[in-house]
């Protein structure tokens, strides 16, 4: 999917004032949503109602959920593992990445569990990946520990394959499979037995389960204290961008305050704008409303040059 980069309507003076301040400012925090990913072709939540098929993507989001259906939750992350390993990064994704490589002390705090971020080749050590990954799985045993990291196996079982439609008449093909969307509900959803799950190796008892954090969950300790120390360093924060996010969950929503208690200004990049930081906009913010593709890399391009096709070189996606 080629990223013709439109001329956005950034107002220039805007631009400029950002600009100004993005070269003046030392200590840079990013907060990052689903619509980041967005323009890669990945569904937000709040996209389609928030709904997955006819539930509720936040309810299927629960280790409630697992434990009443695990099958169905199954279906529902491996559908999105096989949507985020067929998806790209795309230039605002590199953008950041960039800028974490140009300014160490520039912090990306992401929502997003597709792994663009890091195959944009963006510094581990910058970016807090907060609700986890969806190719890291654990065994879902309150006292098993068993963590693997970039299980990118897709389907991660056989029983999780999407189902495929062999009577395409469009394909010229003798047979050319087409893999039905399951996140339309007038797709049948294949049935899949709990003895087809993928089990934990470890203790040989548990169902493995995405290595994501679920709505009631703590957040990953190691994250959320590298953040918090980072954020309580006696220096300024100079800069809060908040790029694609509806900035409704907690404690991700909670870091915009922070950082303006800090002495941050806010920059906001989202396609809706009422989508403001529930603690509003200060007449020394910034709202760029646009596609954070192709609004990311404008902004950023004072100091990290022009985004090309050819600096796009995609990372991890070792078994695709
Ligand atoms: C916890 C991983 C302690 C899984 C996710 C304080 C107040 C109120 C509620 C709470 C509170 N504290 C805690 C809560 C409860 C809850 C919460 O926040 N609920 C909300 C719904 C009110 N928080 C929790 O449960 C957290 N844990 O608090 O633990 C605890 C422990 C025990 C008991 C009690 C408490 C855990 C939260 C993490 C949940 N996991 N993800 C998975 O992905 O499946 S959250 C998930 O949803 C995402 O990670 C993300 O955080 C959120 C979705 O938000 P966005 O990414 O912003 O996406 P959204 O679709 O909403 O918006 C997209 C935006 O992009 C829009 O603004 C749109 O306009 C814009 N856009 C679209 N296209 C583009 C674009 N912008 C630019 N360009 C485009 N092209």
């Amino acid at each position: 999917m080629a990223f013709t980069a439109a001329r956005p309507l950034i107002p220039p003076q805007d631009l400029k004032s950002f600009q100004e301040h993005l070269a003046r400012s030392k200590r840079v925090l990013a907060l990052l949503g689903a619509g980041l990913s967005a323009s890669s072709g990945l569904p937000t939540f709040r996209g389609a109602g928030g709904l997955w098929r006819t539930h509720d993507a936040m309810q299927l989001a629960t280790p409630e959920a697992f434990n009443r259906d695990p099958g169905l939750v199954w279906q529902f992350y491996s559908y999105r593992r096989h949507m985020a390993l067929n998806a790209k990064p795309n230039p605002a994704h590199y953008a950041l990445a960039e800028l974490a490589k140009k300014n160490p002390e520039f912090i990306t705090i992401s929502q997003n569990v597709d792994g663009l971020s890091p195959r944009a080749g963006h510094p581990a050590n910058q970016l807090k990946l907060l609700h986890g990954s969806l190719f890291d799985v654990k065994c879902s045993e309150f006292f098993c520990n068993y963590l693997e990291t970039n299980n990118y196996t897709d389907p991660i079982v056989p029983a999780l394959a999407l189902p495929t439609d062999e009577s395409d008449p469009t394909t010229n093909e003798a047979i050319k499979v087409r893999e039905l969307d399951i996140s339309d509900e007038n797709v049948d959803l294949p049935e899949v037995s709990l003895r087809d799950l993928p089990r934990c190796p470890q203790c040989q008892r548990g169902l493995l389960r995405p290595g994501v954090v679920w709505f009631g969950e703590w957040l990953p300790r190691d994250v959320q204290r590298d953040i918090d120390r980072w954020t309580a360093q006696p220096e300024n924060i100079d800069l809060i961008m908040v790029i694609g996010t509806s900035a409704k969950v907690y404690p991700a929503a909670g870091y915009v305050d922070s950082a303006r208690n800090k002495g941050a200004r806010v920059a906001v990049v989202n396609t809706d704008k009422n989508d403001a930081p529930q603690g509003g906009m200060y007449t020394n913010d910034w709202f760029f409303e646009g596609d954070a593709a192709v609004i990311v890399p404008e902004l950023l391009k004072s100091e990290i040059g022009e985004i090309k096709p050819e600096d796009m070189r995609d990372g991890e996606r070792t078994s695709v």
